[in-house]
């Protein structure tokens, strides 16, 4: 019945871009060697040193399709308020006949490859089907690596008729005719004229993120921006966090963390680097799946310091897209640790002169998840793992503590809806300005973010068993204008404060933008950070806060009246205690 729609909708489809012919992806190991075959031949593949990095290979995107595009994403649902002020909005009729035009014919002349993909572990209820459609190879070889190919969604399509289709056309890969369409009510994904990241790989952010974050609000669920990790203690017993960071903000680097303290017992585990689906268990409690198979990973600044673990897991079976190249076939980047050799080549594929990136800054690493040495145990467990804590992070040069427990579930949604980043590589814009990025779903919620607040804290009610909330922030820097916290493998001590506040075991004291750890109640034993410097990392600047109070005011007025009383009280009890007021008219 189910494969009897998919089937329609290809023919559609087909009808539209006219491909000169179409390819179903069955998943095998056979079709993605074929894949790579196609691409070494035709350029857009470059085999690396087989010996040092096997079955292994560098893409070079075009130079003007390098990030996602968000001012060329566009959530198309019936009524302008659905999508609310946080997205781009387009009619759903304009959409279809004005990009729709775009599609017609683009595919002449080149292959369209089916991929019927499954997005969480095989038998799990939280898992869903996606079919896309693409006329490019790398996509499709990019899809293999990231999603669960062919026969598991085959399989689950037979029981249920639920996918979600997603069409992805190169275009010309002009930016004036781009487009990455989601219709939300009909669960459906279009795009045109990138073939990168976010904008291209639509099992991603467009599925995985915002039409998942629609149905999950639908259903009761939720798709979050986060990566999932476990924390071993001494006692070997796991405790599952999820932790939600903007895009290139560490997520990868965190989840794949060796712990500083391994000696002393805490170790981390990998379930996922950048997406959760969260649902609420029998027993009252968070469960969260990643539902993807695969890491696209930030590749500069990775390195056998940096994340050891990383390294390892791209040692093979890898696409690297936009890095630089050693003249015997390594991938290079800025930060990897070693020096540039004489005759790299960047990230354009010309000798790298010396100025400027060789590596692109938001290069990446594509990766089967099963690759990484820390996988967790149970990371494809169908029912998910528990997750007993929530992290909100963002990259801030100043103000953000260290970590900040909330005082409720109430206060958490409100510390991740008033969160604020400085912006990076991974979207095309200005980098490193504060923008509010609540629960760094900013580009991915595909609602009026105001009801995804009051769908937060519906679920906060929902659950018997919420997992407690924490702030946290490696980013602050002292006044030479160097970072205060060691972070990457160090991190750790900041899960294992967590930890020991989750089962009531440390001091914290309660301030009026939460709970900040005691002093001394951070394990840096063996580090070179000095009690001075934990005090400026977990230090409270009020007028600082007054005016993030203000910033955050700005953006919540965005929402009129939608915004969840709740949000409005957190807010005017902050501002309260800063004596200043909030100042909300509707
Ligand atoms: O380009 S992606 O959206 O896949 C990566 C990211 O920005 O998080
Ligand atoms: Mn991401």
């Amino acid at each position: 019945m189910s494969l009897e729609s998919v089937e329609h909708w290809v023919d559609e489809t087909s009808a539209l871009t006219r491909p000169k012919n179409v390819v179903w992806c069955t998943g095998t190991p056979e079709e993605y060697s074929n894949l790579v075959d196609v691409m070494l031949r035709d350029g857009t593949l470059i085999r690396l040193n087989e010996q040092l990095y096997p079955n292994s290979y560098l893409h070079r995107s075009d130079p003007n399709d390098v990030a996602r595009t968000e001012n060329l994403t566009f959530i198309c649902t019936h009524t302008k308020e659905a999508a609310g002020p946080n997205n781009n909005w387009m009619s759903p009729s304009e959409a279809k006949t004005g990009v729709g035009k775009l599609f017609e014919g683009s595919m002449k002349g080149r292959t369209m490859y089916v991929i019927p993909y499954l997005m969480g572990p095989v038998g799990s209820p939280s898992s869903k089907v996606g079919v896309e459609v693409t006329d490019s190879p790398y996509v499709a070889a990019s899809m293999f690596l990231m999603t669960r190919v062919g026969k598991p969604a085959l399989d689950q399509l037979k029981s249920s008729d639920e996918f979600v289709p997603g069409l992805h056309s190169l275009g010309d890969l002009s930016p004036d005719r781009r487009f990455i369409l989601h219709f939300p009510e009909e669960r459906l994904i279009w795009s045109i004229g990138s073939g990168y990241g976010g904008n291209a790989l639509l099992g991603k952010k467009c599925f995985a993120l915002r039409i998942a974050s629609w149905m999950a609000r639908e259903q009761g669920w939720m798709a979050e921006h986060m990566l999932i990790l476990g924390l071993q203690d001494p006692s070997g017993s796991k405790t599952y966090m999820a932790a939600a960071f903007p895009s290139a903000s560490g997520k990868t680097n965190l989840a794949m963390m060796v712990s500083a303290l391994e000696t002393e017992g805490y170790k981390v585990w990998t379930v996922g680097d950048d997406i959760a689906w969260l649902r609420i268990d029998e027993e009252g409690r968070l469960r969260a799946i990643n539902p993807e198979a695969g890491f696209f990973g930030v590749a500069p600044g990775t390195s056998v310091s940096t994340n050891p673990v990383a390294m390892h897991t791209i040692e093979k079976n890898t696409i690297f897209t936009n890095v630089a190249m050693t003249p015997d076939g390594r991938p290079w980047w800025e930060g990897i640790g070693t020096p540039p050799p004489a005759g790299l080549l960047d990230w354009r594929g010309g000798v790298w002169n010396g100025t400027g990136p060789a590596a692109h800054p938001n290069s990446r690493f594509t990766v089967p998840a099963r690759q990484c040495p820390i996988i967790d145990s149970d990371w494809e467990d169908p029912r998910g793992v528990p997750i007993s804590a929530i992290l909100f992070g963002s990259r801030r040069s100043t103000l953000i503590p260290l970590v900040t427990e909330a005082l409720s579930w109430e206060h958490g949604v409100f510390m991740g809806a008033g969160m604020g980043a400085e912006t990076t590589a991974a979207a095309t814009g200005k980098v490193g300005v504060v923008r509010r990025d609540p629960m760094a779903m900013l580009p991915f919620c595909a609602y009026d973010m105001a009801d995804y607040f009051a769908h937060w804290l519906a679920m906060g009610k929902a659950m018997k068993h919420p997992p407690a909330i924490f702030r946290v922030n490696w980013f602050r820097k002292g006044e030479n204008g160097k970072f205060l916290w060691p972070g990457f493998g160090e991190n750790v001590r900041i899960l294992k404060w967590i930890l020991e506040r989750l089962r009531g075991k440390t001091g914290a004291r309660e301030t009026f933008i939460g709970s900040l750890p005691e002093d001394g109640s951070i394990d840096i034993h063996g580090l070179s950070v000095t009690r001075d410097q934990m005090k400026t990392l977990t230090a409270l600047d009020r007028e600082g806060w007054r005016r993030e109070a203000e910033e955050m005011g700005a953006f919540f007025r965005k929402f009129g009246d939608k915004l969840p009383p709740a949000i409005r009280d957190e807010h005017a009890r902050l501002a309260r205690s800063l004596n200043s007021s909030t100042q909300y008219q509707s």
